[in-house]
């Protein structure tokens, strides 16, 4: 029987595959489907906050952009000790965002100072980002179609205040074809790992294709350094997931 919340979207075999979407079905069962999907998403998201807590400047903005269900969101607030900041939830799943807003709200670890979060229903790319000292692209800018997402992240450094930091975490393509395969077997391995079937994993990549696009370490650090960012790092790799921090 289905444990409520287990991620069993794609366990059944499909007469069509349709391109994978944030609806409410995937929202019931993201934090499940994340956890056995993405080696490393604790560690990702508790360094998150981490590192949101040296950069953030006092009354200053924090975004989530692409918060589904928070975990970023609560990561940074339960960690932030600047005063005066706020935090933006951004996410333009209807179905994410909704939920996001009922576990950020109804979390009661204690905080080191009160910052109030904004929750908004919006496409990233057309948001305005504005003095902001921490913006997390935390497994989001894969889901940007890839002619736009220069425009997409010189439009967040011109809101970034000087010192602020771009937290950048991505599903990594690679552009040697021996360690393409290796990281794809090794990620499909870590989902069998998890409990899903190979029907599974060859289902939903199938759902992903064209939706999630991954691009090469390459790709994003020169991206970063073109837009301006003055230190970049590769600070995470759990096979072939990444993250990235920028210092504008
Ligand atoms: C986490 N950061 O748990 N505008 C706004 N949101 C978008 C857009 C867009 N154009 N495109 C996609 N999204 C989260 C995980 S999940 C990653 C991020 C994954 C949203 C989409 O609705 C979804 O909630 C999120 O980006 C991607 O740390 O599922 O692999």
């Amino acid at each position: 029987m289905k444990k409520p919340g287990s991620d069993q979207l794609y366990a059944a075999p499909l007469d069509e595959i349709v391109s994978f979407r944030f609806d409410e079905t995937v929202a019931d069962v993201f934090p499940d489907m994340i956890n056995r999907s993405v080696p490393g998403y604790s560690t990702l998201i508790n360094v998150a906050g981490i590192l949101s807590s040296q950069y953030a400047q006092p009354a200053s903005r924090l975004y989530d952009l692409g918060c589904s269900l928070g975990a970023v969101t609560l990561s940074m607030r339960r960690r932030l000790t600047q005063p005066d900041c706020q935090l933006i939830a951004i996410d333009n799943s209807a179905a994410m965002l909704s939920r996001c807003r009922q576990y950020v709200n109804a979390d009661t670890v204690d905080v080191p100072v009160d910052v109030p979060v904004e929750f908004s229903c919006a496409d990233i790319q057309h948001v305005s980002i504005e003095h902001a000292s921490v913006v997390v692209l935390n497994l989001t800018l894969q889901f940007i179609a890839p002619s736009r997402r220069m425009a997409m992240i010189e439009r967040i450094y011109a809101g970034m205040l000087p010192g602020g930091v771009l937290l950048l975490a991505e599903k990594l393509a690679f552009s040697d074809e021996t360690e393409a395969a290796f990281f794809t077997e090794m990620h499909h391995a870590f989902k069998r790992s998890n409990g899903y079937s190979a029907l599974e994993v060859s289902q939903k990549r199938a759902a992903l294709d064209n939706v999630l696009v991954p691009e090469t370490r390459e790709q994003h650090e020169a991206r970063l350094r073109d837009i301006g960012f003055n230190e970049v790092r590769q600070w995470f790799q759990c096979l072939n997931f990444v993250s990235f921090m920028a210092v504008k």
